[in-house]
């Protein structure tokens, strides 16, 4: 069974760029329901639900095909939340490692060009969605996926997500996206993140 992972921090932590009201209900309500709807799916496939989330939804073709929309919608919205809450903090000063900062840099020119790049491709999405800093043959890249869909799921190793739903920023920003994605870039956990580009390469 899949549960929902605590918060690294308090439900209040990431205010002002995202308000208690909007971390409670994210957490609570939605990560929770996509890990509940992952445990109904699979409740008859002990093999498929003892494998680590990332695992799952890197082999989709192993879920039956009757169950395996609603494992994509799920189980894709378990990974991404649970990497979501970690890679983002309250502290203050948060800095890529010297070495993704210089893979960030040889790939985008500067962290600017790298942080519009991704602005960009998030406030773009239509619809609901993600946006992501992804690893793959040891190349960083800016992708989206539509809906709960993962980098893993197209074979590459995300680093840094977006969640552009808009339940993540609409009772706070209402339709203006582009200043949540402005507020987040405050609360981005680069250590995080540089220990997952550590781990992926
Ligand atoms: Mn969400």
């Amino acid at each position: 069974m899949y549960t929902v992972p605590d918060l690294p921090y308090e439900f209040d932590a990431l205010s002002p760029a995202i308000e208690e009201k909007i971390m409670r209900l994210h957490h609570d309500k939605h990560h929770a329901g996509y890990v509940k709807n992952t445990n109904d799916a699979l409740a008859q496939h002990e093999e498929l639900l003892a494998l680590p989330i990332e695992e799952l939804i890197q082999n989709l073709d192993k879920v039956p095909e009757n169950i395996r929309t609603k494992v994509r919608n799920n189980a894709g919205g378990h990974a991404n939340h649970s990497l979501f809450w970690t890679i983002m903090t309250p502290l203050s000063g948060s800095k890529p490692s010297s070495e993704l900062e210089s893979k960030l840099l040889s790939t985008f020119t500067d962290m600017e060009t790298f942080k519009s790049n991704f602005t960009e491709a998030a406030t773009g999405i239509f619809g609901s969605g993600w946006a992501w800093l992804t690893l793959k043959n040891g190349e960083l890249t800016i992708e989206t996926t539509p809906n709960q869909d993962s980098p893993f799921m197209s074979g590459s190793t995300p680093l840094l997500g977006l969640d552009v739903w808009e339940h993540a920023y609409y009772l706070q920003y209402e339709n203006r996206r582009p200043e949540y994605v402005q507020a987040w870039w405050n609360i981005v956990n680069w250590e995080e993140v540089s220990r997952r580009f550590e781990q992926a390469k």
